[in-house]
């Protein structure tokens, strides 16, 4: 049976796009065919399998081998773009700038770009969601070596400009750089892994990888602007995550100033530099003195010319947290910006029901209240590059099961009008919308237990088959925006 729409479904622009989002390691397979080099999550998923659920992702949803199937799924959902990544040692097996390019690599991207094109779905490509080639990490630990890692990274984008930007007009260089540095240098739970157990330095290695993250944003940008863009006309910017942070007690200032300072430690710190072309957040640069890294006037320069040319905010977005602030002094490591984070206020209130991840809880007025922020902040139109969450026990479901997902219908539903509100009442530009995610994929440390997919995967026999809420999309989308259904 089909669930009956939410009673209040709101209207979105007529030039509202939509579609879903992916990333290589997370559906490819193929882990070395055709002459792919491994990336560190490769290596991560198989050292120490406990890492990733005991599972990894060398054949994941196959997606390498089955990519006409998974065009005319997302052709049959009436899809106005597809956000997927490239996976740089597909392409560049070793990664370097020196280093041999794989061309049957560059023919799997050709295919599956020639591929949306031809079903009308237009590409919005990332360049970097977290499969490093394995050999930058050996040769100089990757992100750790600003200089080397630019370099290499410029050279990566700039292939990719050549071969794909004839036909690819919408780029983001990095997703999440805040994951990448605080998940894989601090807590360690995605690769590379570095934290303090594993003897790594992390007062201060997740701000020396922000900082590289943000300088070679603005060099891949600068490159695109003067070398590309005047031939290619496309645009670009970086995809960024954030929960929003809703003070854990809306009476005191103590708390008020801990969510406004959290959201400064998650998306100002690369929001500022990159968008506006300033220094990191004030609060930041109190907290952490030396730690973080400074710019020199020459980076400050380019990061002031670049700003202007990031034509759009990428934004994942998934839920809202409380933040309480803590009473001790911030410790040398920490990276919150001395604040707790709760899913229960002082009064004991849970923000909103609880999806298929704990973490992760139905709060579309948080969603919206974050645009205001950002919108606020930064003045650029916004991509929704990400937005999804798995069914509460979603994990246990079998197939049957999984295709009524009429919690994750009414999650989307509540999620675009927040949208619609976000556009018609707070006068935000909001462009469109990638839900998360296309199908049913590999969740990093979770393994494939999460399923945020609007299409259940059989990973034993890679059988798709499309959940209701792939309709629901395709239907409510075109009513939204005027059409009949
Ligand atoms: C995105 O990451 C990724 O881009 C995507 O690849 C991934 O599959 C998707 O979301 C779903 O997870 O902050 O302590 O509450 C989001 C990464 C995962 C980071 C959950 C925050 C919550 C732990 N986020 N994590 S916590």
């Amino acid at each position: 049976a089909v669930e009956p729409r939410p009673v209040e479904e709101l209207p979105l622009p007529t030039d509202f796009f939509w579609g879903t989002a992916t990333a290589a390691y997370q559906i490819e397979g193929g882990a070395l065919q055709d002459g792919k080099g491994k990336s560190i999550w490769d290596s991560f998923s198989h050292l120490q399998p406990s890492r990733t659920n005991g599972e990894n992702a060398d054949v994941a949803c196959d997606h390498y081998n089955h990519m006409v199937e998974d065009l005319d799924l997302m052709a049959s959902y009436d899809v106005d773009v597809y956000r997927f990544s490239i996976a740089w040692s597909r392409i560049i097996p070793l990664g370097g700038h020196d280093d041999p390019i794989n061309e049957k690599g560059i023919e799997f991207y050709d295919r599956l770009i020639d591929g949306l094109l031809a079903r009308n779905v237009d590409p919005i490509v990332t360049l970097y969601h977290w499969d490093l080639p394995q050999e930058l990490y050996n040769r100089y630990k990757a992100f750790l070596n600003t200089d080397k890692f630019k370099a290499d990274f410029l050279r990566f984008a700039k292939l990719c400009f050549s071969r794909f930007g004839d036909r690819v007009k919408k780029w983001v260089t990095f997703n999440e750089p805040y994951i990448i540095s605080v998940f894989g240098h601090h807590s360690g739970v995605l690769a590379p892994g570095h934290s303090a157990a594993t003897g790594h330095d992390t007062q201060t290695e997740p701000w020396r990888v922000g900082h590289t993250i943000i300088l070679s944003h603005a060099a891949v940008v600068d490159s695109y602007v003067r070398e590309f863009q005047p031939s290619q006309k496309g645009v670009m910017s970086i995809v960024l995550n954030g929960h929003f942070y809703e003070p854990w007690d809306q009476e005191s200032e103590k708390h008020k100033d801990a969510a406004q300072r959290r959201l400064e430690f998650y998306i100002g710190w690369f929001g500022d530099p990159i968008f506006l072309g300033q220094n990191y957040p004030t609060q930041m640069r109190a907290q952490l003195g030396s730690r973080l890294p400074q710019f020199t006037t020459q980076e400050m320069a380019l990061l002031q010319k670049t700003a202007s040319f990031n034509s759009f905010y990428g934004m994942n977005h998934y839920s809202t947290k409380f933040a309480r602030a803590l009473s001790d002094p911030p410790a040398e490591d920490d990276c919150t910006g001395n604040v707790e984070e709760l899913a229960t206020n002082n009064e004991g209130k849970f923000l909103g029901p609880v999806s298929g991840m704990l973490w992760l809880r139905v709060t579309p007025d948080g969603f919206r209240k974050l645009m205001n922020w950002v919108w606020n902040r930064y003045h650029l139109p916004i991509i929704i590059a990400e937005n999804g969450c798995p069914c509460p026990g979603e994990s246990q479901f079998t197939v049957d099961q999984a295709v009524n997902d009429t919690f994750r219908i009414r999650y989307f539903g509540l999620y675009l009008d927040a949208i619609s509100r976000a556009i018609y009442e707070d006068g935000i530009k909001i462009q469109g919308y990638c839900a998360w995610s296309l199908m049913d994929n590999f969740e990093w440390s979770a393994g494939y237990g999460p399923r945020y997919g609007i299409t259940h995967v059989n990973y034993e026999t890679l059988v798709r088959t499309p959940k209701l809420s792939a309709f629901y999309l395709k239907h409510s989308l075109k009513a939204r925006r005027g059409g009949n259904t």
